[in-house]
């Protein structure tokens, strides 16, 4: 049995992103049965189960241990959340939308299924993940159920995913698109649900309101991270393969971090913000914290 409160230095993440990740798409698989009409939950089970790096339902459950809280207590959540970010995915890979045939290796949900079953599906999922958390949570208050589905209802919305999406559609192509902009459909698109689910798994964990704003600030800054460096990714990947693909980010002339604030400082604010992101764990039991931070080095540092 493998010891659940890693020390930094003995602290092994890649071990412990695998560890999680199996429990994740287990608990996944578990989900969603293959029931009548059998059409809509193959559908589902086809992009839930479709591999991802479950970057979401790992922060849930590493938010919810850093207070204490076991795995379990957070499964419904971490899965809650992945299954908004994979309906997420099917929705913005329709044609109307973003019209993207690969996603997670494989064709996009609505290549193989068919564009109706893709929006319905992704519909029952948006359902599913709520019905989850209200009613697979176990050993927290209802108080604190309740406080995780706002959160998770706040992460999505119009004021999250969503105002990320219109923004971004509605500005395609716009180029007066500014920095402010640029930061708001990062911010709602890709922060807001790694937000949530930080937040989620905190409260489950037992922390108190001043420690979830806390994980809030860390995650909002490891969000916005996250697309500087996808960003910043997306110059040095294309300068790379330049000739060799016609891929269709290096055809669109969107806007980017580099783009508008150059790359040198594009790296400076992501060194920024990973070290803000870092900081506000400073307070917590070194023991615990070790997950996320791992995660903040992680994001800051990946290359693809
Ligand atoms: C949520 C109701 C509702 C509607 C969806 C279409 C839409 C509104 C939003 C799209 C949002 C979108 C495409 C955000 C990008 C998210 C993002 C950072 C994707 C990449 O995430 P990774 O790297 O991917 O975690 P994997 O495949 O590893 O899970």
């Amino acid at each position: 049995v493998m010891d659940s409160s890693p020390t930094p230095s003995t602290f092994d993440f890649k071990s412990y992103m695998l560890e999680k990740a199996i429990s994740v798409n287990k608990a996944l698989d578990a989900s969603v049965s293959l029931q009548e009409p059998v059409k809509i939950h193959e559908s589902m089970r086809y992009s839930l189960l479709a591999g991802g790096k479950r970057v979401r339902p790992l922060l849930s459950i590493a938010a919810c241990e850093l207070f204490g809280g076991h795995e379990a207590v957070a499964m419904p959540s971490a899965c809650a959340v992945e299954m908004i970010h994979t309906m997420s995915l099917m929705h913005d890979d329709l044609p109307f939308m973003d019209n993207d045939d690969l996603r997670r290796g494989k064709p996009t949900n609505h290549k193989v299924y068919g564009e109706s079953v893709a929006v319905l599906a992704g519909d029952a999922m948006l359902a599913l993940a709520f019905h989850l958390v209200a009613t697979e949570t176990r050993g927290v208050s209802s108080d604190q159920v309740v406080r995780v589905i706002v959160e998770l209802a706040k992460a999505i919305g119009a004021e999250g995913l969503v105002a990320g999406q219109i923004v971004d559609v509605c500005s395609e192509g716009d180029p007066n698109l500014g920095l402010e902009d640029l930061e708001f459909i990062h911010r709602s698109k890709t922060a807001a649900l790694l937000e949530g689910s930080v937040v989620m798994g905190a409260i489950l964990g037992g922390a108190n309101d001043e420690e979830v704003e806390k994980v809030r600030k860390y995650a909002r800054c490891i969000g916005l991270l996250f697309q500087v460096v996808d960003d910043i990714l997306d110059v040095t990947k294309s300068s790379k393969e330049l000739g060799k693909t016609a891929g269709k980010d290096l055809v669109a002339d969107k806007t980017t971090y580099p783009k508008l604030i150059g790359i040198e400082k594009s790296r400076e604010f992501s060194d920024e913000l990973k070290r803000e992101a870092i900081d506000q764990l400073a307070g917590f039991n070194s023991d615990k914290t070790a997950p996320l931070i791992a995660m903040a080095n992680y994001i800051a540092n990946r290359d693809n």
